[in-house]
């Protein structure tokens, strides 16, 4: 079928909204008709050449939408199914599956941005299109392995939902199921955006008695004291390493969070975690930026420094407790969407990333 979808055919240049070619749905898949897609920096990074994908590719990872065909064999979703869609469709078959570490799945690290077959659905121009995440949900439809939906017990709106594909996940989970912050701690979270907002939910769900947040733009820090930060610290004008031991009693901070994705702010996170503290990042810095950790102080203060990649979620069991808290009132991401847009308007949304509006955006589908 054609379908309309943003395709990024080089490096630094803008997406091409523009129709492709979109297969059925091959055995254990499902085609999805896409209702919202959050405007993630993630993507950004692909679209800069800050990583690498494989392109041609369309991109999109944090979606939902609703089943509308289903490939032979399929057994975990019906067609009329509301599914949140998951970056790391799981084999359930290799050694990380295995050992519950579906986040990390090796049949999907080794497969990339094709489909667990090692094959793409989408072509244009007589080429084969990538499938970033095997999600690819810039777009009015996807192809995507069974295991990367989330069937919905009830309706909730689509925006939301395609929150809870990337950064509510990716974020809550960083908080609690990483970095596992015990009741009562401090934390401090560098960067305060989509994801950045859902880390410190996720410090107030776990009890943090102080949550710091910490970015360059004024704007984003008051928007964070609405998601449950009790302090700010603007590091455009600040050093945040001494604020933050400032505001904890010179100790630095129990849990420490990295979600922007840079050297120099991997590096922040570190020091400014206190002895036993607990340094999770959770941005990728580009490609060959290292971070400079102190060895001795590493050893000496026994701190953890640790990678939190999907939150350490685990897609099919974690993303309906994520839509249970949402539902219950405990995570406020009626407030976390503040923008939307059309696909038309992908490209515009992104500059609106990169001028640091506050909040998350999303395209709309009709
Ligand atoms: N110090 C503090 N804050 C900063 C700094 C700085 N030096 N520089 C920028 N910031 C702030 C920005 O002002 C902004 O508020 C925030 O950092 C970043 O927010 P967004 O909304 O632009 O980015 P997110 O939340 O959409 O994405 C953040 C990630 C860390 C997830 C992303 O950048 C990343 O590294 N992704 C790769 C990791 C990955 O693939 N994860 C799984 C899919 S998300
Ligand atoms: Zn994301």
């Amino acid at each position: 079928m054609k379908v309309k979808a943003a395709v990024l055919w080089e490096v630094g240049q803008p997406l091409d909204i523009r129709e492709v070619d979109l297969d059925e749905p091959k055995a254990g898949e499902v085609l999805v008709k896409v209702g919202s897609a959050g405007i993630c920096r993630s993507d950004r990074h692909f679209m800069h050449g800050d990583a690498p994908i494989a392109i041609p590719v369309v991109l999109g990872h944090e979606g939902a939408g609703t089943v509308v065909q289903t490939g032979p064999g399929v057994t975990l979703a019906s067609e009329g199914d509301q599914v949140i869609l998951s970056f790391v469709p799981a084999c359930g078959r290799c050694r990380s599956c295995l050992e519950g570490y579906s986040n990390l799945c090796d049949l999907h690290g080794a497969t990339g941005a094709n489909m667990l077959d090692g094959t793409t659905r989408l072509h244009a121009e007589g080429k084969d299109v990538h499938h970033m995440g095997k999600v690819a949900c810039f777009a009015e439809y996807a192809v995507i392995p069974e295991t990367g939906v989330v069937p919905l017990s009830d309706s909730i709106p689509m925006d939301k939902a395609a929150m809870i594909g990337c950064s509510v996940t990716t974020g809550v989970g960083a908080a609690i199921y990483s970095a596992e912050i015990k009741p009562g701690s401090t934390v401090a979270v560098i960067g305060c955006g989509g994801v950045g907002l859902n880390v410190i939910m996720g410090a107030a769900l776990a009890n943090a008695s102080q949550i710091i947040a910490v970015d360059i733009r004024e704007a984003q820090l008051e928007f964070a004291m609405r998601f449950g930060a009790t302090h700010t610290v603007n590091a455009a004008d600040q050093d945040p390493v001494r604020q933050v031991k400032d505001l904890t009693g010179g100790r630095g901070a129990d849990y420490t969070f990295e979600v922007f994705g840079s050297g120099d702010t991997t590096k922040a996170a570190y020091d400014m975690a206190a002895k036993r503290g607990i340094v999770t990042v959770v941005g990728i810095a580009p490609w060959g930026q290292e971070a400079g950790i102190n060895a001795v102080d590493l050893v000496r203060n026994e701190k953890t420094l640790r990678g939190s990649y999907y939150g350490s979620a685990r897609s099919r069991t974690d993303m309906p407790v994520m839509v249970d808290l949402y539902q219950s009132g405990k995570l406020n991401l009626d407030d976390l969407v503040v923008r939307h847009y059309t696909l038309d308007q992908i490209n515009e949304a992104y500059d609106d990333l990169d001028r640091g509006e506050i909040g998350r955006g999303a395209i709309m589908f009709d």
